[in-house]
């Protein structure tokens, strides 16, 4: 898809700030296990797969039905999970959409062990406007680095 590359000025700037804040609060809900304020960041129709041969989660509430399924194998685990981001890049689409591409570690901490640092993700985000001007998650695929090394 052909791209608008974002300029150098107040306007990137102001946008690169809005996506950070985005990621911040969706991802806060996420470790929080607040799983229908993190489909709220998504569109009605939004898509995410975060999980390769995962088929991916569609919909705000295929979005919460797919994260509830996914940590019942964690129900009895007394685990924290921290999503790491950065090496945050973006750029405007043709149709106004922000693409935002960045890097994850998850950070998974157990009581009185060492953190845990898997996995290693590469993340392309879609972002759309709000009606009310607050930017959402089109869709959100998350490739992980130990399934994309093992391709040719
Ligand atoms: O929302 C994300 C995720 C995410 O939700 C992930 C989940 O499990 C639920 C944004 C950016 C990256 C990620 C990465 C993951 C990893 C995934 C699989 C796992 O932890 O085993």
């Amino acid at each position: 898809m052909s791209t608008t590359a974002v300029g150098s000025g107040l306007d990137t700037a102001l946008l690169y700030a809005e996506v950070m804040q985005h990621h911040a609060v969706q991802m806060q809900a996420l470790d929080a296990l607040r799983f229908e304020d993190y489909a709220a960041t998504f569109t009605e129709d939004g898509v995410f797969r975060h999980t390769p041969g995962r088929e991916p989660a569609r919909g705000r509430g295929g979005i919460v039905a797919d994260l509830v399924e996914f940590h019942e194998r964690v129900a009895n685990d007394p685990v924290q999970r921290r999503h790491w981001f950065s090496m945050l890049a973006i750029k405007v689409l043709d149709d106004g959409a922000v693409q935002a591409d960045f890097y994850t570690l998850v950070v998974t901490v157990r009581p009185e062990q060492k953190p845990v640092l898997a996995p290693s993700c590469t993340v392309r985000d879609i972002l759309v406007r709000a009606e009310d001007g607050r930017l959402l998650n089109r869709s959100r695929w998350v490739e992980h680095d130990r399934v994309a090394a093992l391709a040719p």
